[in-house]
């Protein structure tokens, strides 16, 4: 079998192998005794420029510092502020600076010659999201003839969206240098092909192939997966029990757990969701809280949110917005034993989170725009099979390709309909739960992440492929 080589900018060195990307390759690694390469998670100054190797449990790692001046441009600058807002169809957040993309550059370039030097002509190499766009191109420049294949987490916009990007031809060229470009979802590929078409003279082979300068390339979508089973587990220990308790006083009489779970991202679409919440609690103002059908003091919305990239001013300001928003609605519907927001800007294990979801009526995640959100597949799994909660669903997460007719979809800009939806699903009967659940139920264990991985893996890997045709 082939080595496998993962190259992704944070690695799983050292910490908990948890979360979708880190478990999904750190059993590829295992399986195949592999290479990891990335980031160190260090900023040093110039003279520590090399590489650290270290193994860990038969999977090798090799990460690298970033310099204070590579930390600002390629990573705050280019990745979080050019790439990150225009892959979430958000080009009015977008900071495109000369230095910064010729940073982003010039890290590529340098953790390709750091990697070039460690690989093996049989290896085969995977690399992970939008941190190195043209990190096969400059692994071909250096004589690297290997198969080498891209994940995309994020979405792909339309090509009008991803042409603001000043630099978007030589980004995607050198995506062109891999053998196999993995997407969430097929919009995501359709957008890609499209580019490439027009762009890159890209000519379509079939479905699934184009050819770009006589390289033939798959082109596919690989929707990415949780260990369902696992995060079933998780959802019936006794840490999770132990944070339902925590919670359950506040839910007293009866009081029903609307939660969402977000890392403090724009995409996420928080402040809509507090938005519809509030208006669902506007809608029922002039009702009194004995009326039976009056929301106002039956529900509890808890929103976790840790606070990530506070060096960024966008995500600075989105902190300030959801702070003020969630002191409005409290302030507007809240009463002396009831608080109906709970927003807590600190994150949670996730075999805690797991208890969270097994006792929330409803889960809310509804980004503006998402690659996929696990956050949705995990609610599922942690879910009670006799008592399950509602997903409301954005259409824009990459989930909602899989999980539409599991769960309440909704457009997270259209406010009133979102509140509507999450009325539905906390009214809901228990019949019509169960009914979504188990439709949901289906595709998080049947495209779990080991199916992700091996899906992708049999497209990279010509021996795996031939061995199962065979
Ligand atoms: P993220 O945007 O980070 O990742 P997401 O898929 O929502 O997105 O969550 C990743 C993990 O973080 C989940 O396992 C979740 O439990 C955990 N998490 C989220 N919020 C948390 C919180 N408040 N406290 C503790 N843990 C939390 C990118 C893309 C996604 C894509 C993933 C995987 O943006 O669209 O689904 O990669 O490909």
């Amino acid at each position: 079998m082939k080595r496998l080589v993962g190259v992704s900018n944070r690695t799983a060195a050292g910490g908990p192998k948890a979360g979708g990307l880190a478990v999904a390759l750190w059993d590829a690694l295992v399986d195949r005794k592999g290479l990891w390469f990335g980031w160190s998670g260090e900023v040093a100054d110039v003279a520590r420029r090399g590489v650290e190797i270290f193994d860990e449990e038969g999977v090798s790692f090799a990460v690298a510092d970033l310099t204070h001046q590579e930390y600002d441009g390629y990573y705050l600058g280019y990745a979080n502020r050019a790439l990150w807002p225009v892959l979430h169809y958000r080009v009015d957040l977008a900071n495109f600076d000369e230095d910064q993309y010729t940073c982003y550059r010039g890290v590529n370039r340098r953790f390709a010659k750091l990697l070039y030097q460690r690989l093996n002509p049989d290896d085969m190499v995977w690399i992970h999201d939008y941190h190195f766009f043209p990190m096969a191109q400059d692994l071909r420049d250096l004589g690297w003839r290997g198969r080498t294949g891209f994940f995309l987490h994020v979405p792909f916009p339309p090509p009008e969206i991803f042409k603001s990007i000043p630099d978007h031809k030589a980004l995607c060229q050198g995506l062109c240098a891999n053998d196999v470009l993995g997407f969430q979802t097929i919009s995501d590929c359709e957008n890609f092909k499209k580019y490439a078409i027009s762009e890159l003279k890209a000519v379509p082979i079939d479905d699934d192939v184009i050819d770009v300068n006589g390289r033939p390339i798959t082109v596919r979508a690989y929707p990415i997966g949780i260990d369902a089973e696992e995060f079933e587990r998780l959802a019936n220990a006794d840490e999770a029990k132990k944070a339902a308790a925590r919670i359950e006083p506040f839910l007293n009489d009866g009081r029903a757990l609307i939660l969402g779970v977000d890392r403090m991202d724009y995409s996420k679409g928080i402040p809509n969701r507090f938005q519809a919440v509030g208006r669902m609690l506007d809608d029922d103002k002039h009702l009194s809280r004995n009326d039976e059908s009056a929301l106002q003091g039956k529900v509890a919305y808890t929103q976790i949110a840790p606070p990530s990239r506070t060096k960024v001013d966008e995500y600075a300001e989105l902190r300030k917005q959801l702070d003020s928003l969630a002191g409005q609605i409290n302030g507007d519907y809240g009463d002396l034993d009831w608080i109906p927001i709970r927003y807590l800007a600190r994150s949670y294990p996730r075999e805690q989170l797991a208890g969270l979801y097994r006792l929330a009526r409803v889960v809310l995640v509804t980004p503006l725009h998402d690659g996929m959100n696990l956050v949705a597949k995990e609610f599922i799994a942690a879910q009670d099979p006799e008592d399950p909660g509602v997903l409301v669903l954005s259409q824009f997460a990459g989930a909602a390709a899989q999980l539409a007719s599991g769960s309440i979809l909704v457009n997270p800009h259209d406010i009133a309909s979102t509140a509507d939806a999450i009325r539905e699903g906390l009214t809901m009967g228990l019949s019509e739960r169960k009914r979504l659940y188990e439709i949901a139920r289906k595709v998080v264990y049947g495209e779990d992440i080991a199916w992700w991985r091996e899906s992708y893996l049999h497209d990279l890997d010509p021996d795996l492929a031939s061995r199962n045709s065979a």
